[in-house]
């Protein structure tokens, strides 16, 4: 569906050709998605002729297999990538002057080897904004995608949860969770799998260690996998003891709020950066304002650095199907991290989550249990 939006597109404009090499646009308009490393992969849209896909001679069955639309040609690794690909286009017979390029994504090298096969062609047209755009709402199979992978999300910290006892290390939990999903068919993670204890968690971009697990800390999972190429990202803080103390109990019911508000404030037409302030007023009122020290969501896909991003100044009204996570959190130095993270996806009325574990103070008992 894509691929047919982004030709009618063309059609309209000024534009004879789309060379996409961005693997991420490559998928998203072929299927096809793989991780060519520095070899050229590329997707080729024409005007009026069938879409081509430029792919490694080894890879060349699987992108047989996936990407129907396409007439798929392949490279050897002692061929001269250029020629074979300029070649193919060439035999193309549609108009070949105006080009529309990834302006943030292709290299300076690429472009010269293009001018270089087409010396009279342009290349003024920028297509990454559009695609950008367009992959900003994602359509109900992405969406499928993205909820699955949310529900493996929360899978992993179901197990999180069952392996945390006194003395485990950080890096002990991240291998269980990890070993146990691969067991059960998760391939890959969204990211690196993060499990922090206690004053650790003061990082939000911590690295987990040999720091072994105490009574009565928190413990930070921030953590995601990948279902068919979509990815999911949730965070929790459990806390690992009985009873917490007053100012452990007074900094998660903030965060909590700060969450809470945010999600039930979305809807569409509200501004990103508008749904920042929602969970950052709450926090500062309360006079921990200088501790929450990053924004309040980012959008996801693909990946997790995706538009939109929800931060102070992002004046984008927010859409139905566009998606992202809604994470405050409070971090003070040697003393306490806590967040807690959702990510969805907005709907007719409001903001619909992936991921569903338990988010108040006491959840880590009921995934015990
Ligand atoms: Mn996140």
């Amino acid at each position: 569906m894509p691929l047919n939006s982004i030709i009618n597109l063309m059609k309209n404009q000024d534009v004879d050709i789309i060379f996409l090499n961005d693997p991420k646009n490559v998928f998203y308009v072929s299927s096809y998605r793989s991780d060519p490393h520095e070899r050229i992969l590329a997707a080729v849209l024409f005007k009026d002729a069938k879409p081509l896909l430029f792919v490694p001679a080894l890879e060349e069955n699987d992108a047989r297999k996936t990407a129907e639309e396409f007439e798929v040609v392949s490279y050897m690794d002692t061929q001269d990538p250029w020629t074979v690909l300029a070649t193919s286009i060439k035999a193309r017979h549609s108009p070949l002057s105006d080009w529309s390029i990834e302006k943030d994504f292709l290299t300076v090298e690429r472009m010269e080897a293009l001018r270089k096969h087409f010396p009279t062609a342009t290349f003024d047209h920028n297509i990454s904004a559009t695609l950008q755009e367009m992959r900003l709402i994602k359509n109900e199979q992405e969406l499928a995608f993205m909820k699955e992978a949310g529900y493996w999300a929360d899978e992993a910290l179901k197990i999180g949860a069952k392996t945390l006892r006194e003395g485990i290390t950080e890096l002990e939990v991240v291998a269980e969770i990890e070993y146990q999903l691969k067991r059960r068919g998760v391939a890959e993670m969204s990211f690196t799998t993060m499990v922090l204890f206690g004053e650790n968690a003061a990082s939000p971009h911590g690295v987990p260690g040999d720091t072994k697990l105490k009574k009565n800390q928190f413990v930070l999972f921030d953590l995601g996998t990948m279902h068919e190429g979509y990815a999911s990202d949730v965070t929790r803080t459990f806390f690992f003891g009985e009873e917490p103390s007053a100012h452990q109990k007074k900094i998660y019911d903030l965060v909590l709020a700060a969450h809470d508000e945010a999600m039930a404030a979305v809807h569409p037409g509200i501004k990103a950066g508008e749904l920042d302030a929602v969970a950052r007023t709450i926090i500062t009122e309360a006079g921990y304002g200088r501790y929450f020290n990053h924004r309040l969501g980012h959008g996801l896909g693909q990946g997790v650095h995706e538009f939109p991003s929800i931060m102070e100044g992002n004046e984008m009204a927010l859409t139905e199907g566009m998606c992202f996570s809604i994470e405050p959190g409070i971090y003070i130095e040697g003393d306490i991290g806590v967040r807690v993270e959702d990510c969805g996806f907005v709907t007719a009325d409001g903001f619909e989550s992936f991921t569903h574990t338990p988010t108040d103070i006491g959840a880590y008992l009921k995934l015990i249990d």
